[in-house]
Order: structure tokens, then sequence, then C-alpha cells
């Protein structure tokens, strides 16, 4: 009985945290985060609009984050927080081959070509990566597999599309 009691007691406090992390990024308390209040979260950081639409529809269907998709949410961005500050060990900004470890243990596997080439992208001045541009690239690359998931549906590994077909995908990214 005292084990089960400790055990509620434990979720309900886990739940009143995630609670809390979700407050504060849903600054309208509208019960919703919409794009604007997910850039507006990180926004000391390189994070763009685009990016934050990007990383919410990497992760929902919906058009916003609430309360059902939010455990997931979290979860994505504590794990690439993880890989950012590990590989970085714990400095604001990380170059081109951090990045590469840190998606790698996020077990992004993508081309390392490819991955180099959205580092150049994202980091426009070439300081290095900080969090935002580490997200943008995180967010990216979960639209591309999102994308795969939908259009690959028999995991054949390839995309076989016509025009309006590319036309449809690309619509995505804009
Ligand atoms: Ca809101």
């Amino acid at each position: 009985m005292y084990q089960q009691q400790q055990q509620q007691m434990q979720q309900q406090q886990q739940m009143g945290a995630l609670q809390a992390r979700f407050n504060a990024i849903d600054t309208d308390r509208s019960g919703t985060i919409t794009v604007q209040e997910i850039q507006t979260a990180y926004q000391q950081f390189q994070f763009s609009y685009q990016s934050a639409k990007l990383l919410l529809q990497g992760i929902s269907d919906k058009a916003f984050i609430d309360m059902t998709n939010f455990p997931l949410f979290d979860q994505y961005i504590n794990s690439f927080w993880t890989a950012f500050s590990q590989v970085g060990q714990g400095m604001p900004k990380i170059n081109s081959q951090q990045v590469l470890q840190a998606l790698q243990m996020l077990r992004f596997n993508f081309d390392p070509n490819i991955l180099n080439a959205l580092v150049m992208k994202y980091d426009k001045d070439r300081s290095g990566v900080d969090f935002g541009e580490f997200l943008s690239i995180c967010s990216y690359l979960l639209v591309v597999l999102k994308l795969m998931g939908k259009f690959d549906p028999q995991k054949r590994g390839f995309l076989q599309i016509d025009t309006n077909g590319l036309a449809s995908l690309a619509m995505w990214f804009l």
C-alpha cells in the first residue's frame, strides 16, 4: 500500500513538472502551444519561426502542441539538449564535427556530407552551432523522417514521386 502511494506521488510530481514546463511555453495560457510560442521559448538562440514550424510538424499532426503530445515534444527537446550539451561539454556552441557526433547519438543516420551541408545552411556566420541552430537541424531531420514514413509506407528506403508528389512534399518546408 505504502509503495503504491509512493508511486502515485512520484507520478503526480512528474506530471506537475511536465505541466509546469508546458505552462512555461504556453505563455498565453490557451492550453495549446503554437509555432509562435515555440519560437519565443527559444528566442535566446538562433531559432527561426520556420524552424519552430518544422519542429512542430515533425512531432505533431496537429497545428499545435497540447498536453496529449507534449510529453513527446518534451522528450525530443530533452534528448536534443542532452546530446548537444554532452558533445559540447557545456559550451554554448559546438563545431560541425560535434554536430555530427550529437546527431549520431540521436540516431539520425544520414550521410555526413548531407549533415555538413545542413550545418553550413544553419550556421550562416560560421561562428559555431548554438542550441537553436542545432535544434533547427534536428527539426529539419525529424520532418524528413516523418515524410519518409508518410510517402514510403512500405519502408523501401526510397521515394518514387511525380511532380504533384514533389509539390505536395516540398510544401512541408515552406
Ligand atoms: Ca498558447
